[in-house]
């Protein structure tokens, strides 16, 4: 076993783990990772030798790779997901629980002698920007070459950690090995307490790159809690007038539901002037700022997102993005060695090699890239990121949004009556279920600000910190609630969608600023006819009409079917939220006996 010391730091608390660690998985090299350019070919030619990687036609993807994931592991796996803190209550009704002993030995066991025969890679990374005070310090210690070089563009990676870190003791303790990626032996298990994570089997997304949602979202959830900030799966965009008036809007929408098209949104031609930018598009760690306001910073690097659908008319920043330097997962090859997918701009090739690596042909009735197929690209590819993207404050929110993938019931858009309300509509936002994760898709669930399987602690809990957060917030964002997905009786989607979705964002920015009209609705302030531009919507006015209609009964079905979500979070429950629910209940009844009459 080489050296376990590395020259690029003298921090016993690190070098004692990574021992440690390394005596428990016995890798045959220790390969600490320093983030040079360098490197970055070697790791790379290492993973093409391997046959981890392909390199991409340098022509059509000059610096692009390919990887095929194992076909059982595609997805985050939210059955094999814990939370071990000390009590099952801690974890909540919502997370898998194990208690930190049991998971440390079963894990363990899987861990002993993983490693052999293979490199494990010191992966020291920023969460957050390098020089603010808010960033968190990880070292991810892996067995996957893939893993090492995608965390390398999803986090700001290598001796930029350790020099951030110096000789303190905490950094987050992220222990990864893809061991033999069984099913089977397939666990990822968080220690808020430990400020530790380890995770076994899998080497995909969520599951294996320990920045993401194991430490951005589930371990910084629970620190968000006692430290009086917010952990959120939110989006960050930048909005600039034609006149020059700059807003930022942070929207939760659950995995695989628009974050990274709405982030990247480019306005339609009847918006001349209108500049959209990313700040980021999956996290978002949100402050009180010294002027009152929430401030809200994007802990990653890159972009880690859904292939099926992007395309130049959907979302061209998003291609322009990963047009060199990226990676690419479980998509379809072509002929002469570029990506496609499902939704892809311009006609379907006649051949292609498929995610599995089988010959595929037009008119298959298997997909060609797999519908959770992503793409990893660095952030500064892409051409509207925002200049604060960067900034070690962050950037002032102006509104919250929170939207779900709902067919049905849920109007295009909503504004809340206050604080409590907006985070009533969060707690109850519905979505049905995507290829995002293992399982069945399309089956409505709740999914809380779109953190239900993100929340590092007891969903009650964390509902709780966010009302207690107004009063924390001396100016706190207005908050509103989108649908995009909502389908008439053909069963198509009602709005457009993408680029359109400007005009619900302007109105929800002019509400911002007291500038636009609204009526009051039992359920919320909606716009009434005229109040949303929808000036060369390229959509029949009834359609758009339809998109934002509230139904009472459909309400009164919603709101009933609510009362479960809530019962089942048990008695940590805010007791406003039900109430809440209660009284928009009593109110959408009470008309519906008026209307009846
Ligand atoms: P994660 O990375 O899993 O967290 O996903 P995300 O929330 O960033 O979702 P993303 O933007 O990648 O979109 C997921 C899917 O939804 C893609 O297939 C998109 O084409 C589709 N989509 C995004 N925005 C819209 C929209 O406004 N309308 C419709 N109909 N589909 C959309
Ligand atoms: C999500 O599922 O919300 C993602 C992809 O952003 S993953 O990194 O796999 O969590
Ligand atoms: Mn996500």
């Amino acid at each position: 076993m080489a050296a376990n010391s590395s020259p690029l730091t003298s921090n016993p608390h690190l070098t004692a783990w990574v021992d440690a660690m390394a005596r428990m998985a016995k890798p045959d090299r220790i390969y600490w990772c320093d983030g040079s350019e360098g490197e970055k070919k070697r790791l790379t030619d290492e993973a093409v030798a391997q046959g981890v990687l392909v390199p991409l036609n340098p022509k059509k993807r000059p610096g692009c790779h390919y990887h095929r994931s194992n076909p059982s592991d595609v997805a985050r796996v939210e059955h094999l997901t814990f939370i071990c803190t000390p009590t099952k209550e801690q974890a909540g009704p919502t997370n898998n629980w194990m208690a930190p002993d049991e998971a440390y030995k079963k894990l363990g066991a899987i861990y002993d002698g993983a490693m052999k025969g293979r490199t494990m890679y010191v992966v020291p990374y920023i969460m957050g920007p390098n020089d603010s005070p808010f960033s968190k310090v990880g070292i991810e210690l892996t067995d996957s070459v893939y893993v090492a070089l995608n965390m390398r563009m999803m986090a700001r990676m290598g001796k930029v950690a350790l020099d951030r870190l110096g000789d303190a003791p905490d950094f987050n303790k992220g222990m990864h090995s893809v061991a033999d990626c069984h099913p089977d032996r397939r666990f990822i298990c968080h220690f808020p307490q430990d400020n530790a994570i380890w995770s076994v089997g899998s080497g995909y997304g969520g599951n294996a790159l320990l920045g993401k949602k194991c430490l951005a979202l589930r371990i910084a959830s629970y620190l968000a809690r006692s430290e009086g900030w917010l952990a959120e799966h939110m989006l960050i965009l930048e909005a600039e007038s034609p006149q020059g008036e700059v807003s930022y809007v942070a929207a939760a929408f659950p995995s695989a539901c628009g974050k990274t098209n709405f982030a990247m949104l480019i306005p339609p031609a009847a918006f001349p002037g209108w500049k959209i930018r990313t700040v980021g598009d999956d996290i978002a760690w949100m402050r009180v700022g010294a002027d009152g306001r929430l401030w809200a910073v994007n802990p990653e690097f890159g972009y880690f997102g859904v292939a099926p659908g992007t395309n130049y008319k959907t979302n061209p920043n998003a291609m322009r993005s990963v047009e060199k330097d990226s990676l690419f997962t479980n998509v379809a090859l072509t002929p002469d060695m570029d990506v496609w997918w499902e939704g892809m701009d311009g006609a379907v090739p006649e051949t292609l090699t498929d995610w599995k690596g089988h010959p595929w042909k037009k008119g298959s009735a298997e997909k060609a890239a797999h519908p959770n197929s992503r793409f990893t690209a660095p952030m500064d590819n892409n051409p509207a990121l925002s200049r604060f993207a960067h900034d070690p404050q962050g950037v002032p929110i102006s509104a919250l949004i929170f939207g779900g993938r709902r067919s049905t019931t849920v109007p295009l858009v909503m504004q809340s009556f206050n604080w409590t309300h907006g985070v009533y509509l969060g707690s109850t936002m519905g979505s049905e279920t995507t290829a995002a994760a293992t399982g069945a898709v399309g089956v409505v669930r709740r999914d809380p600000m779109a953190m239900l399987p993100f929340i590092g602690y007891d969903a009650g809990s964390y509902l709780q910190h966010w009302l207690d957060m107004q009063s924390r917030i001396p100016l706190p964002p207005k908050v509103f609630l989108v649908n995009w997905f909502r389908k008439g009786a053909d069963g198509k989607f009602l709005w457009p969608g993408y680029g359109d979705n400007m005009r619900v964002l302007k109105w929800i920015l002019d509400r911002c600023q007291g500038r636009v009209g609204a009526q009051e609705t039992l359920l919320g302030w909606t716009p009434r006819e005229g109040d949303l531009d929808l000036r060369g919507l390229d959509a029949p006015a009834e359609t758009a009409a339809a998109a934002t209609r509230i139904d009472l009964a459909e309400w009164e079905t919603e709101l009933e079917s609510q009362a479960a979500w809530f019962q089942s979070l048990g008695k940590t429950l805010p007791v406003q939220l039900e109430m809440q629910r209660q009284m928009l209940l009593a109110a959408v009844k009470g008309a519906r006996r008026v209307a009846a009459k």
